[in-house]
């Protein structure tokens, strides 16, 4: 780390200056962890406060950084007052009353990412879109790998980005969210993409178009443009003069698919890349992820041969349409990461026969009213759980049988009673988890738990 020039960038870009500005980091997750060691190796002087009584990062900071000022329980309004900078986490909404007035002080908000663009002179990768960012984020990660470059892959993913400068790299994959990108103006990415604009986090977004707004930020800068244009609200985005790559699993587009009499091809122009069967994952939606990740290591120079190679090994994340087991002849799908519309709709579509559907949780402000199509044509029950759940029994009105559960367990117990030998149970819940569960891993493992429970019962 060039420690001067990050300081002369930081003075320039937010006036930030080790002698006289006060930091104060909001939020105490991992997020916050990352900054406080950033701002304490280059000699900032900051504070930290969490609204939570006990912030998951309290015991790392003791130990990190034990002399670092923290407030917990509360905002701590004094700690507001006197703050000139906040570095705010994502978790923590920019509508904070809190938050509201320190801006109104004259305090300046800075995101982790512009710190870490600020960090770094490597080139970065931005993927955002409402579904499919951890999936595609890993796999051009992995493409990078074949294609024999050091690369950081982290963000929204999990590693937060400014822990990805521990190691030296040449290349930054970053997943981004929408509340990453919400705060954050320095963002000048190499190449970059919305995968695919639906509803989700509409309690954190005052409107579908805000939401989209929010993305549309990670095309901030030069570097060339990956348009989904499948997507209408992402094909809207596109700028006149811009680098571009398209890609589309309909219709042509710089990447696409095309149909032989024998089989179907992930396609470059008049190249075929290798065959979709190769492809070891369910679901037209990672045709479209295999597609945007070919399209931004295009965009990045990366070897195609490799590429390639990456993405026949690619085995799919955990809780993505994760393959549980075969228990006397039911398929068991574990679809947790689907916290919202968009993605249970997708996982539907994979299939040709209807389903056993397992969903239900926290909705987040989303129409429930969105889910009722695919329901109706793929779903012959649906089995009910979570805060939201009488929602998504409201928006169905009928159309399918519709039981309650009480937990995951009761859920994988009346699904078993639901589904006939040679039919799928998918758990895809379409909300978030963390009415009932520590988050949607948690609500994953929940379910094969109870899963695996059935293969011993008589
Ligand atoms: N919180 C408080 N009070 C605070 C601070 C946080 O109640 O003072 C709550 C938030 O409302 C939130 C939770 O704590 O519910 C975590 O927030 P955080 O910003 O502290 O989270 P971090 O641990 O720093 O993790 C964040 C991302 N979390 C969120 O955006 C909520 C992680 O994405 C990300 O992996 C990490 O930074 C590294 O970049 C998680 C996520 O759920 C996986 N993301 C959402 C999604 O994918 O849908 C956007
Ligand atoms: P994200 O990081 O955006 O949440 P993931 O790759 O973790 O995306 O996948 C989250 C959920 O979305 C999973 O249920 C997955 O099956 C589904 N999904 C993945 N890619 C797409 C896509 N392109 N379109 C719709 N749904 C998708």
């Amino acid at each position: 780390m060039n420690i001067a020039a990050i300081s002369n960038a930081l003075l320039k870009h937010f006036d930030l200056d080790a002698q006289s500005s006060k930091v104060l980091v909001v939020g105490l997750g991992v997020t916050g962890i990352s900054v406080a060691n950033f701002l304490d190796k280059l000699g900032f002087k900051f504070a930290i406060t969490d609204s939570r009584d006990k912030p998951p990062g309290a015991d790392e900071l003791l130990q990190q950084l034990p002399n670092a000022p923290l407030f917990t329980g509360g905002f701590d309004e004094a700690a507001f007052k006197v703050a000139t900078h906040l570095v705010v986490s994502p978790g923590v909404a920019l509508t904070n009353q809190a938050i509201v007035r320190a801006i109104a002080n004259g305090a300046k908000i800075i995101s982790d990412i512009d710190l870490f663009v600020l960090a770094t002179e490597a080139p970065i990768v931005a993927i955002t879109g409402s579904n499919g960012k951890s999936t595609v984020t890993t796999i051009l990660g992995d493409m990078a790998k074949a294609s024999g470059k050091k690369v950081g892959v982290g963000g929204n993913l999990g590693t937060p980005a400014l822990d990805l400068l521990a190691q030296s790299a040449e290349l930054y994959v970053l997943e981004l969210s929408s509340f990453q990108l919400e705060r954050t103006c320095l963002l000048n990415a190499a190449a970059a993409t919305v995968l695919n604009v639906s509803a989700d986090h509409l309690d954190r977004h005052a409107s579908m178009a805000e939401y989209a707004c929010e993305k549309q930020k990670i095309y901030n800068g030069n570097g060339v443009m990956i348009i989904n244009i499948d997507d209408p609200v992402v094909s809207a985005m596109r700028v006149e003069g811009r680098d571009t790559l398209t890609f589309s699993i309909k219709t042509d587009a710089d990447f696409y698919l095309k149909k032989t009499t024998d089989s179907e091809y992930l396609m470059h122009g008049t190249e075929a890349l290798m065959s979709l069967s190769e492809l070891p994952l369910e679901g037209r939606h990672n045709a479209a992820n295999a597609l945007a990740a070919l399209a931004l290591g295009v965009a990045i120079g990366l070897d195609k041969q490799a590429m390639c190679s990456a993405l026949r090994k690619f085995k799919g994340l955990d809780h993505r349409m994760q393959r549980v087991a075969q228990i006397r002849g039911v398929n068991w799908v574990n679809d947790s990461k689907a916290t919202n519309i968009g993605a249970c709709v997708a996982a539907l579509q994979g299939y040709e026969q209807k389903v056993v559907l397992i969903a239900g949780g926290d909705a987040k402000g989303a129409d429930m009213a969105e889910l009722t199509p695919a329901i109706k044509e793929k779903a012959k029950s649906v089995v009910l759980m979570g805060k939201d759940a009488n929602l998504i029994e409201q928006a169905i009105a009928g159309c399918v049988p519709a039981y309650f559960a009480a937990d995951m367990n009761e859920a994988v117990q009346i699904a078993a009673r639901l589904a006939q030998s040679g039919e799928s149970v998918l758990l895809s819940p379409a909300c978030a988890s963390l009415d009932q569960y520590k988050n949607y891993q948690d609500r994953g493992d929940k379910f094969i738990k109870s899963v695996m429970a059935l293969a011993v019962q008589a």
